[in-house]
């Protein structure tokens, strides 16, 4: 389907025009929405043009300023990594050591490693070392096609670290041209100062909350509702404290352990559940109403070896839009590549390669609450990735490897070379 700006000829000339390449737009409800020997337009960084060559409104170069020849390949839209803790200093590769020995990531956290080890460097870290060791890794996901990207704070755990966090992942997004959406964790680990004090913390966060909203550094507000993180009373109070502000939720959601997670996210009309390996079908119902998202993150089942599906059937046949991310963090998911991500989700999860690529845009975007992105259509952003594949499949069938050709965010490129 060809989509065209009513307005054409008034809004030209554009500012570019990308043909040659076979277009993934995503544009419809189901299939890739293929269109052979495409063009995309955009002016003022968003599109005015997503269909075939044949269709265009007169000869290139009178059309654009700036008219790319890709000469093959395929275009979708850019990627949308709706999950991610890609703020932190230092690593844990001894945990990674330890767990191969039998250790398992439930024990190594209550004996104060595990997040709190990462807590630990994050608190020493100045902002910018912080961004020195942080940067790289976006600029990873970045590479491999991602333009939106969530980072969540939770390894500062006390008000000026998560405070330092978000900042930080504020200029990630202007360092690479990319947008960042944050989200404050603030409930993620208990923090050892709080120790045998889970409530009184819970009333720190909340006093945080809108001090670092009234900055603008929050986007949405996050939780980690398990048995080594909140309680279910605990979410809820964090998560009138984001309703108070208008802020959307989203939760860390019956991870490790089936805790009504996603039904709770669910009555507070949240973005996303995410995890969600052990959502019972109550609470898979309770987000079909409510419209919330289940992102699934292949990466840390994969990491941590995991062996219990998400419901992933029930997702289907209830209509639930399910999202693909990274998880980015150094405990359970140290994944640097979306595109990773989304060949985990097929292998593992058995998601097509068409569920995952829409989980990775379109159904990202919506766990973030966007509209404005995911799909190639006239109006929207002009969010796109020209990638050296035949056929958009072969997104997910690759391990590895550099196949991003050009990536654009807003009509500007800000990766790779054509
Ligand atoms: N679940 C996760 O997968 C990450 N946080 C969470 O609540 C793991 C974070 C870490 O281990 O550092
Ligand atoms: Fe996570």
């Amino acid at each position: 389907m060809t989509t065209r700006d009513p307005n054409a000829s008034a809004t030209l000339p554009w500012d570019g025009l990308a043909c040659g390449a076979t277009l993934a737009t995503l544009a419809d409800d189901a299939g890739y929405g293929l269109i052979e020997d495409g063009v995309l337009g955009w002016r003022d960084g968003l599109l005015t043009f997503a269909g075939p060559r044949a269709e265009l409104p007169g000869r290139s170069d009178n059309i654009a300023h700036q008219v790319i020849e890709l000469n093959g390949g395929c275009i979708t839209p850019a990627l949308v990594d709706c999950h991610t803790h890609a703020v932190f200093a230092g690593d844990r590769a001894g945990e990674f050591e330890q767990r191969l020995q039998g250790a398992d990531y439930e024990q190594i956290a209550r004996a104060g490693g595990g997040i709190l080890s990462t807590v630990r460097h994050t608190r020493a870290a100045s902002e910018e070392e912080l961004l020195a060791q942080s940067l790289p890794r976006a600029r990873a996901l970045r590479d491999d096609g991602v333009t939106t990207l969530e980072i969540k704070s939770g390894y500062g755990l006390d008000f000026d670290n998560e405070r330092k966090m978000l900042r930080v992942a504020k200029r990630i997004g202007n360092e690479l041209g990319i947008e960042v959406r944050t989200t404050f964790l603030g409930a993620h680990a208990l923090p050892q100062e709080f120790s045998g004090n889970a409530d009184g913390y819970i009333d720190a966060v909340v006093e945080w909350l809108p001090r670092l909203h009234g900055e603008g550094l929050v986007d949405a507000v996050d939780a980690f509702c398990e048995r080594i993180g909140f309680t279910l009373a605990q979410t809820r109070r964090v998560f009138e404290a984001a309703r108070a502000l208008g802020l959307p939720v989203k939760l860390h959601a019956d991870q490790l352990s089936d805790g009504d997670g996603a039904a709770l996210v669910a009555e507070f009309g949240g973005l996303s559940a995410d995890h969600v390996e052990y959502t019972s079908q109550a609470g898979v119902a309770a987000m079909a109403r409510a419209g919330t998202v289940a992102v699934l993150l292949p990466g840390a089942f994969h990491v941590l070896r995991e062996t219990t599906l998400p419901p992933l059937d029930e997702f289907r046949v209830q209509q639930v839009p399910m999202a693909v991310a990274t998880d980015c963090n150094p405990g359970t998911s140290p994944l640097l590549s979306l595109r990773q991500a989304m060949q985990l989700a097929c292998t593992h999860f058995r998601l097509t390669p068409e569920e995952a690529l829409r989980g990775a845009t379109v159904n990202g975007a919506r766990a973030l609450g966007l509209d404005d992105r995911g799909a190639l259509r006239v109006g929207m952003r002009a969010d796109f990735v020209h990638w050296r594949v035949r056929q958009p499949a072969e997104l997910c069938y690759w391990l590895g490897g550099s196949l991003a050709a050009a990536v654009y965010a807003g009509g500007r490129r800000v990766s790779g070379f054509v």
